[in-house]
């Protein structure tokens, strides 16, 4: 089935200079990358994305770490698509926690567990369908992805924005 995943490079993996390790890792996939963008990650934005774990103890450390607080103040988000996007992603990202994914993934080989117990994981990437979906539409709008995902529409708005001066 053709699927899109959402995967985020978080603050962890860009301060670390992983980008290009974890696009390449990736890039075995074959998945096509149809989205991309750097994000300096709001507060509600983080806790929208981390919704469901909110009652977690880990939480405000979470919400900190995905902000950048612990090191960078930027996220590489990128939509992939493609044959079983979901499980191939999430395959080559390894489990949660870095120091029980498969040495090989992409968890086992960069992430680590600091000594206040934050999961420093370097990505996310969807776990199903209605999370990618949640996930998606949270981080991008319709325009910024090259294909049609799902459905759109078109609205007048009057909000203000920057352009070129
Ligand atoms: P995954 O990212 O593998 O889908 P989730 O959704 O359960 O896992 O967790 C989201 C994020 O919360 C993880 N990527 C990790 O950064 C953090 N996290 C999960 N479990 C723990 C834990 N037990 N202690 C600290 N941080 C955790």
């Amino acid at each position: 089935m053709v699927q899109q995943t959402l995967v985020l490079i978080k603050p962890d993996g860009l301060k670390k200079s992983l980008t290009g390790n974890v696009l390449t890792r990736l890039s075995e996939t074959k998945l096509e990358i149809v989205a991309a963008r750097i994000v300096q990650v709001s507060k509600k934005l983080a806790e929208e994305h981390y919704a469901m774990l909110k009652d977690k103890p880990f939480f405000d450390d979470l919400i900190k770490y995905i902000m950048g607080e612990y090191h960078k103040k930027k996220v590489m988000a990128l939509v992939y698509w493609g044959e079983d996007a979901i499980a191939k992603v999430r395959q080559i990202c390894g489990a949660t926690n870095p120091e029980e994914a498969d040495s090989v993934s992409i968890r086992g080989a960069y992430g680590r567990i600091t000594t206040k117990g934050v999961y420093e994981n370097v990505i996310h990437a969807s776990t199903n369908p209605e999370e990618s979906e949640r996930e998606i539409k949270l981080w991008f709008e319709p325009d910024e992805i090259i294909v049609d995902l799902y459905p759109a529409k078109t609205v007048k708005t009057t909000c203000e924005k920057r352009v070129w001066a």
